[in-house]
């Protein structure tokens, strides 16, 4: 009998060695905000993106003339020319440019995978073609959740569930635990997402901040079929 191939939930970055094959496929989800802003990005014109750790890369590339954005604890940081909004990336100023981008969890996230054999951006925003694309690998696949500060958060839960539910009606992926307790979470959201997740700690935070508008872009289905890649320092377009 042929193997199955596996679907495994990671709820945290600094679980990601536990986790951690080398012929994985890493989908790195920041539902709040920085996957859903760079699936904006690049669908609305971003040739590149080079995400980083450290506010102090971030500030090095805008020293050497890059556009770039960077946010910490939900807020834009002075100095820079955008936040992880996705609506600040909705502009034509950012058509053909690389971007650099630095945020609290997301580009952490990134940053710990980054020898993965393939790590790909995932969001509400591009779940219909994220998941057409992972169902035609035939790879072992890893849902990295970025979580806040490498605590557990229930939006990146929630989407691992929706990718996990999709992919489970497949008959080559498997079963785990984690993956089959995401996908039962997920059920009682999908008929209203924001409901179910209103009342949770940073959407509470981000309503708090003003952004409620973001978050319910956010949990969005399918803005865009783009699936941005990493290949080796830029995400660029998954061709
Ligand atoms: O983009 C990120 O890294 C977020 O987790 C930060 S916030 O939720 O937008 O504050």
């Amino acid at each position: 009998m042929k193997k199955k191939l596996t679907i495994d939930v990671c709820f945290s970055p600094s679980l990601y060695p536990v986790y951690h094959r080398d012929d994985c496929i890493v989908v790195v989800i920041d539902i709040l905000r920085a996957t859903s802003a760079m699936c904006t990005a690049f669908h609305n014109g971003v040739e590149k993106m080079i995400p980083v750790a450290s506010l102090e890369e971030a500030a090095e590339y805008k020293k050497q003339g890059f556009l770039v954005g960077a946010e910490r604890n939900g807020i834009a940081l002075e100095g820079f020319d955008f936040g992880n909004s996705p609506y600040s990336y909705m502009t034509d100023k950012i058509k053909g440019q690389t971007i650099v981008i630095s945020t609290t969890n997301g580009t952490q996230a990134i940053e710990v995978a980054r020898n993965a054999s393939q790590v790909v951006i995932g969001a509400f925003t591009n779940i219909t073609a994220l998941c057409a694309w992972l169902s035609e690998q035939n790879k072992n696949i890893i849902l990295l959740c970025s979580g806040w500060k490498n605590k557990f958060n229930l939006e990146d839960t929630l989407f691992a569930g929706a990718v996990s539910q999709r992919l489970l009606k497949n008959s080559k992926f498997n079963y785990g635990d984690a993956a089959l307790s995401v996908s039962f979470l997920y059920q009682q959201a999908e008929t209203n997402p924001y409901k179910f997740i209103r009342n949770s700690s940073h959407a509470e935070r981000l309503a708090a901040l003003g952004l409620k508008h973001d978050i319910k872009y956010c949990l969005a289905l399918d803005k865009t079929d783009i699936i941005p890649v990493l290949e080796g320092k830029y995400l660029v377009k998954l061709s």
